[in-house]
C-alpha cells in the first residue's frame, strides 16, 4: 500500500513578517503552489493508492477563489486517486469554511467533525481515519478515543494537533496528545501535521507516527529542506521515505568581518554563500565582529551588488565600529572625559572578564553619547 503524506503547506499565506516585498510575497505564494503541483504529480506517476493531507492546507482568511479552483483542478488531475484531508486549526472545517461551500471533487474526502470517523476504500482493504477542527481550535479533544482496530483491513489515520514531547519553544499547542495516548492496536500509520519540520514521534508501540512538516519553509524559524513522505505500508508495518520538496531554503548566517578590510571582503563572503547553496536560498546574514566606522554608509551599496543572488536577503549590520580611543579620550568634550576614565580605568585590568565589561561600558557609553545602537552581546548577562 503507497501513501503520500504531506501537510501545512498554507497555500495564500502572507509573507510581510520576514520584511518581504509584496511582489516576493507573491513568488513564495506561486512557490507554496508549484510544490504541491509536484507532491501530487508524484502520488499519480508512482502510483499512490492514497494521499493524506493533515490539515493547513490553506490559510482560511487569505485564501482565494482562485486557489480554491486551483486545489480543485489539482485534485481532480488525480483521477481514481483517493485525497483525505483533515483540516487543522488555519482551514477549520467550519459552516462557512470553503471545505463546507465549494464543490469538491469525487475522489477527495474531507473530515468534518471533532470525532474520529472512517472511510473505507472499496477497491483495496485500505480504511482511513481522520478528524477535523472545527474552529481555530477544537471544540473538543478526541485524541485517545480511537479504539483498537481490526487487523483485516489496513488501518491509517490523518490528523492535526500537538504530540506535547515534540512541542517546540514557544509553539501554542492544538488538540494536545501524548504519542502513547494515540498509538492504536492495528493502526499502521498516524499522518500528523502543525509541526512544521519532518519529525518522527517514537515510542513503545507499533503504530508509526510521523510529522511530514512543511513541504516548504514559511519563515526564518523554518530553515533548511522540507519534505513530504512517501510510506509503503505491508505486513512488516510501515516504511516511511521523506522526500526533499522545497523549492526554496531559508537560512541563517553569521559573518565575522573583524579582519575584513574593507566591504569588499564582505561582498565576497555574501558569494560565496550564495555560490554554496543549492537552489535558491531565502538567508537572514548578520554583520558581526569589529569593522571600521567608514563601512556605515556603504551597507546598503553591499546588499545591491549581491542581493539579486538570493531569492531574498536580509543584511543585517550588527558590527561594532573600530574606534581610535585615544584620539577620542583626548577631545575636550564630555565624550573626550568618559573615554579618557574608562581607559585609565582598563589599564591596569589584569582580569579579562572585568576587562571586557568595562570595554563594553566603554563601547555603551560612546553609542549613548552619538545615540547609536548596539547589538546585545552576552557580556552583561555573564556578570
Ligand atoms: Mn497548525
Amino acid at each position: 500500500m503507497r501513501i503520500i503524506h504531506t501537510s501545512d503547506i498554507h497555500l495564500d499565506a502572507c509573507f510581510a513578517a520576514s520584511g518581504m516585498s509584496a511582489a516576493c510575497g507573491n513568488r513564495r505564494r506561486q512557490s507554496l503552489r508549484d510544490v504541491l503541483h509536484a507532491i501530487l504529480a508524484r502520488a499519480a506517476e508512482w502510483p499512490a493508492h492514497a494521499v493524506l493531507i493533515a490539515g493547513d492546507l490553506f490559510e482560511q482568511e487569505r485564501v482565494t477563489q482562485d486557489t480554491l479552483a486551483f486545489l480543485r483542478a489539482e485534485f481532480a488531475r488525480l483521477g481514481r486517486i483517493p485525497v483525505f484531508i483533515a483540516p487543522g486549526n488555519h482551514d477549520p472545517y467550519t459552516p462557512d469554511s470553503p471545505y463546507a461551500t465549494e464543490p469538491w471533487p469525487e475522489n477527495v474526502s474531507i473530515f468534518t467533525s471533532p470525532k474520529w470517523s472512517a472511510c473505507d476504500l472499496n477497491e483495496i482493504p485500505l480504511t482511513v481515519h481522520g478528524f477535523a477542527f472545527d474552529g481555530p481550535d477544537i471544540s473538543s479533544n478526541p485524541w485517545g478515543a480511537l479504539g483498537a482496530l481490526g487487523r483485516e483491513r489496513v488501518h491509517v489515520a490523518v490528523a492535526h494537533g500537538s504530540e506535547t514531547s515534540c512541542l517546540p519553544p514557544g509553539k501554542g499547542a492544538y488538540a494536545p496528545f501524548a504519542a502513547q495516548d494515540a498509538a492504536v492496536p492495528g493502526l499502521a500509520y498516524l499522518a500528523l501535521g502543525h509541526y512544521h519540520a519532518l519529525k518522527p514521534v517514537e515510542g513503545d508501540f507499533e503504530t508509526r507516527m510521523y510529522y511530514s512538516g512543511a513541504p516548504e519553509g514559511h519563515d526564518f524559524s523554518e530553515p533548511g529542506p522540507h519534505h513530504y513522505l512517501e510510506v509503503e505500508i505491508d505486513d512488516n508495518g510501515a516504511r516511511v521515505e521523506a522526500i526533499p520538496s522545497s523549492r526554496v531554503t531559508y537560512a541563517l548566517h553569521r559573518i565575522d568581518c573583524s579582519a575584513f578590510s574593507s566591504t569588499q571582503d564582505v561582498v565576497e563572503a555574501l558569494r560565496t554563500l550564495a555560490d554554496h547553496s543549492d537552489g535558491a536560498q531565502i538567508a537572514r546574514v548578520v554583520l558581526a565582529g569589529r569593522a571600521a566606522r567608514e563601512w556605515r554608509g556603504e551597507i546598503d551599496a553591499v546588499y545591491d551588488a549581491v542581493a539579486s543572488q538570493f531569492e531574498f536577503l536580509d543584511l543585517v549590520d550588527s558590527t561594532q565600529c573600530v574606534e581610535d580611543y585615544d584620539a577620542l579620550a583626548r577631545e575636550n568634550t564630555s565624550l573626550g572625559a568618559f573615554v579618557g576614565r574608562m581607559c585609565d580605568e582598563l589599564r591596569d585590568v589584569p582580569d579579562p572578564a572585568r576587562r571586557a565589561l568595562l570595554e563594553r561600558a566603554r563601547d555603551i557609553g560612546l553609542a549613548a553619547y552619538r545615540a547609536q545602537e548596539l547589538p546585545i552581546i552576552g557580556v552583561e548577562r555573564d556578570h
